[in-house]
């Protein structure tokens, strides 16, 4: 085999194995000036939520019905992946007045 080739064919590997799973998505929120943004998001189970406080205080994203439970520390992101569908209002425990709304299909 030529060197070359042998190459060309590690290369198609590792593309390939960067490609699963294809319908996952990353959806960025962010809190910043006392707010959650964007107020009403949608997504899907196995998508990744990259959680962004560009604030100078700690925020959570607290779902009212216990589905997930995220404190970001002052000016960190933090991610998490979705494992669960619903429409799930979430807010933060320490600001109660920021509150959103999150759809993850199924
Ligand atoms: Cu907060």
């Amino acid at each position: 085999m030529l060197p070359g080739r042998y190459l060309a064919t590690l290369a198609l590997l590792a593309l390939g194995a960067l490609a699963v799973p294809a319908h996952a998505a990353t959806l960025r929120i962010v809190m910043e000036n006392m707010a959650i943004s964007p107020a009403e998001a949608s997504a899907k189970v196995g998508d990744t939520i990259e959680w962004v406080n560009k604030d100078v205080l700690a925020h959570t994203a607290t779902a009212k019905n216990g589905d997930f439970d995220v404190t970001i520390a002052p000016k960190q992101t933090i991610r998490s992946v979705l494992i669960k569908a619903g429409t799930v209002d979430y807010y933060c425990r320490y600001h109660p007045n920021m509150k959103a709304v999150l759809t993850i299909a199924p």
